[in-house]
């Protein structure tokens, strides 16, 4: 990774007025969260992510699915949000404005002081009844999941006595209208989107950062692989989001743990 680009986009984050920050499963993998194109492993290996996220996997074999999901959930408990999601709040502190817009479905970013990052895609810890949709409490602490994962039922709502289902979007269903609105209000007002650990393939998040580019915003991607967004990037960096968003906001700002120096 040239120097220059790091210096070249370090320049442009540092003069940006409105800045989205849209990620996906590579922000989070050197906190140890596999990505979806990471192997599944234990009881799911021979399962696809893709496949068992839908509602016809929690329909087929809702033990299975929700076994799946109580296991990542318990794993996010487990992991720590690192330096490149420090150095996305520090953007959120300097910048004059900010918004973290993500596929991701753990909490890490919240863990690393982000206001309000923007779900598309839902939560870990927002159960609900899959048919009364009324909200259902996530149990405190991180139950201990076998490592290889465990069918697990999912409990009953108080209300319906209908299956609880995890608070996330599956493949063939609708993003949270709110949260879609506001990632495309954002993307279509930024003059700067930093994309970062996505392989843009799933849509319609993957239209954030081509909308941005359209409407004339700098686009920055930090990936240590290509992806489809290339095209629309005015910088690419390659390298993983804990090295290269550090050494992004030191380059813009100088000290990133230092407040910002008010007047
Ligand atoms: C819908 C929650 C209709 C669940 C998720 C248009 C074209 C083609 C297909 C479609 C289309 N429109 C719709 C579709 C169908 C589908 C889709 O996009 N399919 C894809 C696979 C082709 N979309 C849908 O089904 C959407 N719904 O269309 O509904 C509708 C409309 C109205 C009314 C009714 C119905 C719903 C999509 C959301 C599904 N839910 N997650 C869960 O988590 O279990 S998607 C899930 O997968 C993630 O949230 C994320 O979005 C996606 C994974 O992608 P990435 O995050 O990018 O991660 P990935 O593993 O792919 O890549 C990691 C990247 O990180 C790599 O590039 C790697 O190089 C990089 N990396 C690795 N390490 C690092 C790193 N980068 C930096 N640092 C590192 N250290
Ligand atoms: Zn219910």
């Amino acid at each position: 990774m040239a120097k220059s680009d790091t210096a070249e986009a370090a320049a442009m984050l540092g003069q940006a007025r409105r800045v989205v920050i849209f990620t996906g499963a590579g922000m989070s993998a050197e906190s140890g969260v596999p990505t979806f194109r990471d192997a599944l492993t234990g009881l799911w290996q021979r399962y696809d992510a893709h496949a068992l996220a839908t509602p016809e996997a929690f329909r087929a074999d809702p033990a299975l699915v929700w076994g799946w999901y109580e296991w990542r959930r318990c794993a996010v408990r487990r992991a720590q949000p690192h330096e490149g999601h420090l150095a996305v709040a520090a953007i959120e502190a300097r910048a004059p404005h900010a918004v973290v817009i993500t596929q991701n479905v753990d909490d890490l970013h919240e863990r690393a002081g982000s206001a309000a990052p923007v779900h598309l895609h839902g939560s870990l810890f927002a159960p609900r009844c899959s048919a009364c949709a009324q909200p259902v409490p996530v149990p405190d602490g991180a139950a201990e999941e076998p490592d290889e994962g465990r069918r697990t039922p999912p409990p009953r709502c108080a209300y319906c006595s209908a299956s609880v289902r995890p608070g996330v979007v599956w493949f063939g269903e609708a993003l949270p209208q709110p949260a879609l609105e506001t990632a495309a209000e954002e993307a279509a007002s930024c003059d700067l989107l930093l994309t970062v650990g996505t392989s843009g393939l799933v849509y319609p998040a993957a239209e954030i950062p081509q909308v941005a580019a359209r409407l004339g915003a700098t686009v920055i991607q930090i990936n240590p692989r290509p992806t489809p967004l290339d095209a629309v990037a005015d910088v690419n960096l390659r390298g993983p989001a804990a090295q290269v968003l550090p050494a992004l906001v030191q380059a813009a700002w100088g000290d990133a743990d230092q407040p910002p120096q008010s007047g």
